[in-house]
Parts: structure tokens; C-alpha cells; sequence
């Protein structure tokens, strides 16, 4: 071939490249400007829903301050985060069931701000969406949350302003809400997450990953490029702190993930048993997997029992890239041996948040749907700007809306139609998953998030009994900002907040 054609051909990949390092970089965010489609109609602002009274309900305070921290996630590696209260995870909060929870957010970060409280259900204008319940919380000011602790369980809380870049940079806590009568005395939160440490390969990463991932086919391609470590509790490898437990002595372990990737954990051999998901507890009668998926933004809560030998692990699933960073020792005596060098136990067939039936359903049967909505999740390539993710061909905010009036009930089925994998979040309600792949589920499952891969399909109801305007969308954050992302808009309520604007509004 003439060199000249090969030169040529040679800048045209180049220019090709730069242009989508350019427009894949996390800071390049589709234009989220002006009002949305559907939240401006009907009467009532959703500031003026009106609230449960609290009556003398316990008040239990919290102040969460925003702050930049330079954060050790292990010997020589070293993070600039963004913090609640100085740590990654944040502040962990802890409230009992029936608790009103206030927490004043001041932000002392140079962006603006929010606090999404992810499972809570709650008055739609403490949900923490900038542009759609509130304003986000510009340098220097503050925001107090308040709502009532209803459902004893797991939840966390994150910033949802721009959260694709936030909650990676360390946003994001966990928040308990215990039961009156505690089952477990021993109780802890295990939050995973993955970070890019090196920076600068993040970018470039990041474009060549969702490429190669969309070329591939390998559904979590895009954030395997991105991220070089794992962590719990912000901790990785022989940084993260053992449990000292007794053989024989059981705990309950809630774990949140709080990254872009599904993380399987390989448990000792009959030692776990999951006992609740998205805040709902399960029917797990079955207890031979010892091994959990958990998938992101999902919440899992497990008992764990402490096998005969000494020392064990909870370590991640091997055979991907830095699973060693991921492992929880369990250890008899504090003796300076921390358990990090033990094998891992080897699974067999995983179980996940929708393994198990929940013991509480909304709907005994399934119901006759008021409104039905399909929601087709697919990726796009728009030269414009760049990769999208999609929700019935569109990117927010033109997704269509699932138009709702209170007491509707709602179907939604949701079909995964590209090669990525997508954990669909719902705001402000849990749903009932009653199929997937068109055949009816034994034990129907309450989530508030479901994982759908790619190829599958998942009926879900909800009742629209939480009047507001509520997002459902991706938790892979990186989905979200490209736009899977979408609105249950009520009817008798508008939004009086705009996307984009001097706030600088940007909800994903
Ligand atoms: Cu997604």
C-alpha cells in the first residue's frame, strides 16, 4: 500500500481517538439543560406534598460535611477524595426503626452538592435529586435532610449530583436502620467499591474500555478498564481490618456495593446465609451457595457463622483482575496474623438478590396493571457525543416518562438489549419482580433495584403510592450520565427545580 494512504489513514485513527477520549471523558456530560418534559404539568409543587406527621417520634441529628481528604486506600496508594465527614466510607449512620433522621449536609467541597438516600422511602423532596427535588448545595451551603425511618434495613446514602464523578471520588456512606429488637448483636457494613488510583490512565481507559467492551461483548468491559483497585470500606488487600469472631459465633454482615462492577464473594463453605435484599427480608430455606453477587448500587444482607478453623476469608470470586484486593479475614485472636494470605474457599453457584422469595410481597397475585411500560435499555453511538445508553432509543432528559396517577398500579418490563450489564434503580417505591424471560417467578422478589444482563427480561409492579417525581435509572453511574436514566412522573405534581441552570443542576 502507498505510504502516503497509510499515513493518512494512520492520522485519521488518531484524530479519531483524541475526539473520543474527548467526548467519553467523565467530565463531558450531555447537555441536561432547562426544564423536563412532564415535570412541569399539574398542580401541586412537590414541595408541598404533604408529609406524615412525626409526632414525638425520637429525633436522631447528624451533621455530614463535605470535604476534600487525601484517602490511603493501602500502603502507597493514595487517593484526592471527596468525603462526608473525612472518611471513605462516610460517616456510617445508624437510626432505629421509627426514628425521625436529620442530617444537616454542609458542603466546604468547590462543587456543588447533594444527599440521595438510596431504599429510603420518603417524602419526594428529601430524595436529593438536583434539578428535579431540589437544588444542589452550592460551596459553603447547607441542606437539612429530615424524614422518618419507616422499614428497618440496609440502605446507603450518596451525592446524585453529577454522581458518575462523585460517588466515585468517595460520596457515598452507609445508613442502618435497625430493628426495635435486634436478632444479631454483632452487626457490621461492608461496602465495596472499585477506584482508578492512577488517574491519568483513567480517561484514556475509560474510552478504550466501553470501545473494546461494545466491540467484545463483554458486559462489564467499561468499568474493568477504568478501575486498577478494590476496596472495602475504602481499605484494599492487608489494609482492610480482620473480624475477630469465635468459631461458632454468628453475625450479621450487610453489604453494599457501591461500585460499577458486580462483585461475587466466596464465602467458607457453609458459613453464609442471606437473610435480606434491598432492605427485604428473603425466604433463603436453601443454604449450600457460598457464593453472593451482589450487583451495583444492590444491598445484601447476610448471616455469617464462623467456621472451627482459626482463620478464614471472605474473599472475592477469583479469576478478575485484582479480586485480591477484596477479602474480609475472620480470625479467633488478635494476634498480629491478619488472615490476608489465607486461600480463598472456592464457590460454586452464586446467589443474588433475586435467588430468594421475599417474605413480605406486595402483590399476592399479579395484578392488572393501570399503566404499562415497556422500557427497552440499549447503546448507542452518537458521533455527537459519543457513547450513549439508552432507554427506548432515548438519552435523558428526552426519555419518555412513566406517566403515572397516584394509586395507579404500574407495570414495567425491562429488556436488556445491549451487551452491557444494567441495575436498574428505582427511587421512592419497591417493586415486586413477578418474571424474567417471560416465565413467572415461584417466589416473586420486593427490590428497589434489579439487575438485568444483557439478553434478559424482568416484569416488575409497583404502586404508585409515593407521590413526587422519582428516577428510575442505571446504577452503573457511568450508564446514567449517558443517559439511562427516566422519571415516574405523577400527575397532580410538578418539579419547580431545573436541570442545568446557575445551580448547575446535573442529577447523574
Ligand atoms: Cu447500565
Amino acid at each position: 500500500m502507498n505510504r502516503k494512504i497509510i499515513s493518512s489513514v494512520m492520522i485519521g485513527i488518531l484524530l479519531l481517538f483524541g475526539g473520543m477520549v474527548f467526548l467519553l471523558s467523565p467530565w463531558h456530560q450531555s447537555g441536561e439543560e432547562g426544564s423536563l418534559a412532564g415535570l412541569t404539568d399539574g398542580n401541586k409543587s412537590i414541595l408541598e406534598i404533604k408529609e406524615p406527621g412525626k409526632g414525638n417520634r425520637p429525633v436522631k441529628t447528624f451533621t455530614l460535611t463535605a470535604q476534600d481528604k487525601k484517602w490511603v486506600i493501602n500502603d502507597g496508594k493514595e487517593v484526592a477524595a471527596w468525603t462526608y465527614n473525612g472518611k471513605v466510607p462516610g460517616e456510617a449512620l445508624r437510626v432505629t426503626e421509627g426514628d425521625v433522621v436529620r442530617v444537616k449536609l454542609k458542603n466546604d467541597l468547590n462543587v456543588p452538592i447533594t444527599i440521595h438516600w438510596h431504599g429510603v422511602l420518603l417524602p419526594n423532596k428529601m430524595d436529593g435529586i438536583p434539578g428535579v427535588t431540589q437544588n444542589a448545595v452550592e460551596p459553603g451551603d447547607t441542606f437539612t435532610y429530615e424524614f422518618i425511618a419507616n422499614d428497618a434495613g440496609t440502605y446507603w446514602y450518596h451525592s446524585h449530583q453529577q454522581s458518575s464523578i462523585q460517588v466515585d471520588k468517595g460520596l457515598y456512606g452507609s445508613f442502618v436502620v435497625e430493628e426495635k429488637e435486634k436478632e444479631y448483636e454483632r452487626d457490621e457494613v461492608f461496602i465495596l467499591d472499585e477506584w482508578a488510583v492512577d488517574q491519568e490512565r483513567e480517561n484514556l481507559s475509560n474510552m478504550g474500555g466501553m470501545m473494546m467492551g461494545a466491540m467484545s461483548g463483554d458486559s462489564e468491559a467499561d468499568t474493568k478498564q477504568m478501575y486498577d483497585t478494590f476496596t472495602v470500606n475504602g481499605k484494599s488487600g492487608n489494609a482492610i481490618k480482620p473480624m475477630i469472631m469465635q468459631a461458632g459465633e454468628k453475625a450479621r454482615l450487610r453489604f453494599i456495593n457501591a461500585g460499577y462492577q458486580v462483585h461475587r464473594l466466596v464465602f467458607p463453605e457453609g458459613s453464609m446465609r442471606m437473610l435480606e435484599a434491598d432492605a427485604e427480608k428473603v425466604k433463603s430455606e436453601d443454604t449450600k451457595s457460598n457464593v453472593l453477587e451482589i450487583a451495583p448500587g444492590e444491598r445484601i444482607d447476610v448471616e455469617f457463622t464462623k467456621p472451627e478453623e482459626d482463620a478464614v476469608v471472605i474473599g472475592h470470586e477469583q479469576g478478575v483482575d485484582h479480586a485480591d484486593d477484596m477479602v474480609i479475614p475472620v480470625i479467633s485472636t488478635n494476634d498480629g496474623k491478619n488472615g490476608q494470605q489465607l486461600a480463598h474457599a472456592t464457590g460454586n453457584a452464586a446467589v443474588k438478590g433475586t435467588s430468594y422469595g421475599s417474605e413480605k410481597l406486595i402483590f399476592n397475585k399479579t395484578p392488572n396493571p393501570d399503566v404499562t411500560y415497556d422500557m427497552d435499555l440499549s447503546m448507542g453511538m452518537d458521533m455527537g457525543e459519543g457513547m450513549s445508553f439508552q432507554i427506548n432509543n432515548k438519552t435523558f432528559p428526552d426519555t419518555p416518562p412513566i406517566k403515572v396517577k397516584e394509586g395507579d398500579i404500574v407495570k414495567v418490563t425491562l429488556r436488556n438489549e445491549g451487551r452491557m450489564n444494567h441495575p436498574m434503580h428505582l427511587h421512592g417505591h419497591r417493586f415486586q419482580v413477578n418474571a424474567k424471560d417471560g416465565k413467572k417467578l415461584k417466589q416473586p422478589v420486593v427490590k428497589d433495584l434489579v439487575h438485568v444482563k444483557p439478553g434478559e427480561e424482568y416484569e416488575i409492579y409497583f404502586k404508585a403510592d409515593n407521590l413526587g417525581e422519582w428516577l428510575f435509572h442505571c446504577h452503573d453511574n457511568n450508564h446514567a450520565a449517558r443517559g439511562m436514566v427516566t422519571v415516574v412522573d405523577y400527575e397532580e405534581v410538578y418539579s419547580p427545580f431545573q436541570l442545568g441552570g446557575k445551580e448547575d443542576n446535573h442529577p447523574n
